[in-house]
């Protein structure tokens, strides 16, 4: 659900989002009052959205509730919710579905023996914090609430193919790929049954196999390995989709991949045997107005700003994007750094210790990758920001959270982001190492001697054949606020930082990659801590209404130069 084409021609989804009733639970009174069952009088919200945009509740913090009623036929269903933040509890007709912790992934309740006719589905959505919440309160975007992304009804019937994945391997002159895929299967019905399973492959037959399956059972099923020639290569600015098509006697699931290869070799990243400098912005799926509930035009809108920079890549700080931005990036040829939201300064030792915590990391890791596997535009998994990776708690999490990553995340670099490099003593635990530093900014040492401590601190811990990304640098400029002078705050300063950031670092043979911090002004938490001006963070280069500040044009000259550079090479 939530892409740019149709997942299922035979499958019915309905789509719930419109209007909702709505009831906020100031009091924390809605269980006991039973508001599981229906709601009190409440206003009307249209979903998805923020809660923090209507009047009087821009900081709310706790519990509001939702109710829709929807219409079924069948007697199975499938309710899959793609982003509630933070927790959310779900019921239907008054009976309690489960819950689920984590605000930018999709999640499901699979439901049988549902009579056909009208049901009432109701969400306790909670976005409060305590020492087990990721994010932590402590963090730099705001803390919205609400049911931000959208919401979905589908009829199973008989054998259903919940989800799939397409593990392959390109030959060496990568012209063919040998892959197989791993279906969930269900059987939504209350007998045993039999079905003929078809997968396609840009509509060519790629496996078909009978199988059975007991009444009400799961299976992950691997189809035999399958042979692909003539492999048409998915790459930047040359982005090769292939449509994949899968169908039993009741039910079908469509997708989309590319071929594609990333390699960390010879201290630099290749892709499809070719090195790549990534030029990136990192961008947080925010507008003031909506807050995390992105409106889906003005995703192409921003696509269309950062394809205008030269950018090849963006780094989605800091969480999973919408699966219909991510599809987008596919459509582009863009490349894209995908993590969870464990935004470091928040996490204290005895936080990062908790197991609860690592838990739920790794599950949100576990959802991102289920969820994003087959998109050939995601090359880097993002474990984490700048935690304390100088700690023993910071080691052991990263540690399992790489060696999960390693062995499921498929063809992909795995990296953190970290501000402690010269302490941190995570680093062997990336296939990249990837850096925020604010020079010119936070920090007045130079470039140069930043680097060559870098440089110093691989050495020592014999890691120099890992290159390096800077995963975030910048400042902030406040839109229209211009100079004369080198100060601070102004465009002038903003611009002339970038550029030289960039340029610095294109001449380092140890940096691969660069993320400008960040692509758009953002509304930030001001409780934390961070008494960002204005209540937003300023150092985007266009403004939160993705207005161009001169930053925008010094990046998108200094990235032009050095894609024609590429290109003469
Ligand atoms: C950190 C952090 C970003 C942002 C940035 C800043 O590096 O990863 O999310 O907060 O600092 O603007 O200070």
């Amino acid at each position: 659900m939530g892409r740019l084409f149709s997942e299922h021609f035979k499958r019915r989804v309905s789509c719930l989002d419109g209007a909702w009733k709505n009831a906020v639970d100031n009091k924390n009174v809605g269980l006991a009052e039973n508001w599981c069952c229906g709601l009190p009088k409440g206003k009307t919200v249209m979903v998805p959205s923020v809660w923090n945009t209507e009047n009087d509740m821009l900081s709310y913090e706790g519990k509001v509730w939702y109710e829709k009623q929807f219409f079924t036929a069948e007697k199975c269903i499938r309710l899959v919710f793609e982003g509630v933040m933070t927790e959310a509890t779900v019921w239907l007709d008054g009976k309690l579905l489960g819950t689920h912790y984590g605000g930018f992934s999709s999640f499901n309740f699979i439901v049988g023996e549902v009579a056909s006719g009208v049901h009432k589905l109701v969400l306790c959505v909670d976005n409060s914090f305590n020492s087990k919440s990721i994010p932590q309160a402590w963090v730099d975007w705001y803390h919205y609430g609400g049911i931000v992304r959208s919401v979905y009804v589908e009829e199973l019937k008989g054998i259903s193919i919940l989800n799939n994945r397409l593990d392959y391997e390109l030959n060496s002159e990568l012209t063919a790929a040998k892959g197989a895929f791993t279906l969930e299967l269900y059987n939504a019905d209350n007998k045993s049954l039999k079905t003929t399973l078809t997968a396609k492959l840009d509509g060519i037959a790629v496996f078909e196999q009978n199988i059975s399956l007991e009444a009400g059972q799961r299976l992950n099923f691997k189809t035999d390995e399958f042979e692909i020639q003539n492999i048409r290569l998915w790459d930047i600015g040359s982005p090769e989709l292939y449509n994949i098509e899968f169908l039993t006697d009741t039910d079908d699931l469509l997708d989309r991949t590319g071929f594609r290869k990333v390699e960390v070799k010879n201290e630099g990243i290749y892709l499809n045997g070719k090195t790549v400098e990534l030029r990136g912005v990192n961008r947080h799926e925010e507008y003031p107005d909506f807050g995390f509930a992105f409106p889906k035009n003005l995703m192409g809108k921003d696509l269309d700003i950062i394809e205008k920079l030269n950018c090849n890549s963006i780094r989605g700080s800091h969480y999973p994007n919408s699966k219909e931005f991510v599809d987008m990036m596919d459509e582009r040829g863009i490349l894209f750094w995908s993590e969870i939201p464990i935004w470091g300064f928040g996490f204290s030792e005895e936080v990062l210790a908790d197991p609860i915590v690592v838990e739920r990391g790794l599950n949100m890791h576990r959802e991102m990758i289920e969820q994003y596997f087959n998109h050939p535009c995601i090359i880097i998994w993002g474990m984490h920001n700048e935690i304390l990776s100088d700690t023993k708690p910071g080691y052991n999490m990263t540690k399992t959270f790489y060696e999960f990553l390693k062995e499921n995340g498929g063809n992909r670099i795995i990296t953190y982001a970290t501000c402690r490099v010269s302490t941190d003593i995570c680093l062997e635990l990336c296939d990249v190492i990837s850096i925020n530093q604010y020079s010119g900014w936070y920090s007045n040492v130079s470039w140069q001697d930043y680097l060559n401590d870098v440089r110093k601190r691989r050495e020592e811990l014999g890691l120099s054949d890992k290159p390096v990304i800077m995963g975030e640098f910048g400042c902030a400029a406040l839109y229209g606020n211009h100079t004369f002078d080198n100060i601070s705050w102004t465009e002038e300063y903003q611009a002339e930082l970038l550029q030289n950031s960039i340029n610095i670092f294109h001449q380092d043979p140890m940096v691969v990659g660069f993320y400008v911090w960040q692509y758009c002004d953002m509304r930030t938490c001001r409780r934390a801590g961070l008494d960002r001006a204005r209540g937003f963070n300023n150092k985007g280069i266009v403004n939160e209404y993705r207005k161009p500040k001169a930053a925008y044009f010094a990046v998108q000259k200094a990235y032009k130069a050095l894609e024609r550079e590429e290109k003469e090479c």
